[in-house]
């Protein structure tokens, strides 16, 4: 076959016909579009403002972002003082991650981003942030005994939520139009995670993912998976995937997790959207949260 009648076929098939070398015009991303380019770096000057407490976060109320929020509101909750922090909004829909201040502290241009006043030390990818919180207060949430499993887990989940984040939600959610092969092949891929948490959580009846004992494994998982059980995540998303029927177990875990105080608080923080209590631009004091918690 001719490659000039192979490109009718595969255009009468509505099918992208790849170029010698791929350019940015004309790529669509979607809602996201505008603000996607293939480079990386500082794109403008732009400061980062610097609060009072010892840590320092620059982040936004999605999952990735929570995790950290929740860690922390969990760490002050079991008397860490030391924990406490000031949570800066940081804008990606219009381009602040790609600021200087930002790019200093997270190369990547992603929130969420961590500055530790006490040591000069910045942080970035929330998994790593989870990590180097838990070990520099004693490991708390990340016990010896457990290190192995919540590793596993902390891991598994920061390797498997881009294909529920980049992949299912964006095609189901973000993507300007519906396409079939891309939302049943991510579909099917979030439909297995969800059973490998089920099984996990299924095992004994567990309370959390690795027993009796809440842990960093709970903290990552949650802002993502429980959210998205619980109809929290993209709209309606809960019934597509049929999680009531199917994740039993997924549900009752992230209803009780959902209902621990300091996710309530954490789930808050540099949020701008969803309802009004449920919305803390910045945080700079356990007070911050007191009016949102009234009207709960
Ligand atoms: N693996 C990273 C992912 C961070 C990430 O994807 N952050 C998103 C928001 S949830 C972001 O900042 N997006 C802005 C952009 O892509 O320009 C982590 O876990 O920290």
């Amino acid at each position: 076959m001719s490659t000039t009648s192979g490109s009718a076929e595969a255009a009468s098939k509505n099918e992208y016909v790849l170029p010698k070398v791929w350019k940015q015009e004309g790529a669509n991303g979607g809602k996201w579009s505008g603000i996607n380019r293939p480079t990386a770096g500082a794109r403008h000057e732009q400061e980062l403002p610097r609060g009072k407490h010892p840590l320092q976060l620059y982040s936004m109320g999605t999952p990735n972002g929570v995790k950290v929020t929740i860690l922390l509101e969990e760490l002050l909750e079991a008397g860490v003082k030391e924990a406490e922090y000031d949570a800066f909004y940081i804008n990606i829909g219009e381009g602040e991650q790609f600021g200087s201040g930002f790019v200093t502290l997270n190369p990547n241009s992603k929130i969420p981003a961590l500055l530790d006043t006490t040591t000069n030390t910045r942080m970035f990818e929330s998994g790593s942030i989870l990590l180097q919180l838990s070990e520099k207060f004693n490991n708390t949430f990340c016990p010896p005994e457990l290190r192995s499993e919540v590793l596993n887990w902390l891991f598994w989940q920061m390797g498997a939520a881009p294909y529920l984040g980049g992949g299912f939600g964006h095609f189901y959610h973000y993507a300007p139009y519906k396409m079939k092969y891309p939302i049943d092949r991510f579909t099917m891929e979030i439909k297995r995670q969800l059973d490998v948490l089920e099984r996990q959580l299924a095992e004994n009846n567990k309370t959390y993912l690795l027993g009796d004992d809440y842990t960093l494994a709970d903290i990552a998982i949650y802002p993502w998976y429980g959210t998205l059980v619980l109809g929290k995540g993209y709209p309606d998303a809960d019934v597509f995937l049929n999680a009531k029927e199917e994740y039993p177990n997924v549900v009752r875990w992230a209803q009780h997790v959902a209902g621990r105080p300091a996710v309530i608080r954490g789930s808050m923080v540099n949020k701008r959207w969803g309802e009004e209590h449920e919305q803390l631009e910045e945080r700079h004091d356990a007070a911050d949260f007191d009016e949102n918690l009234s009207k709960l």
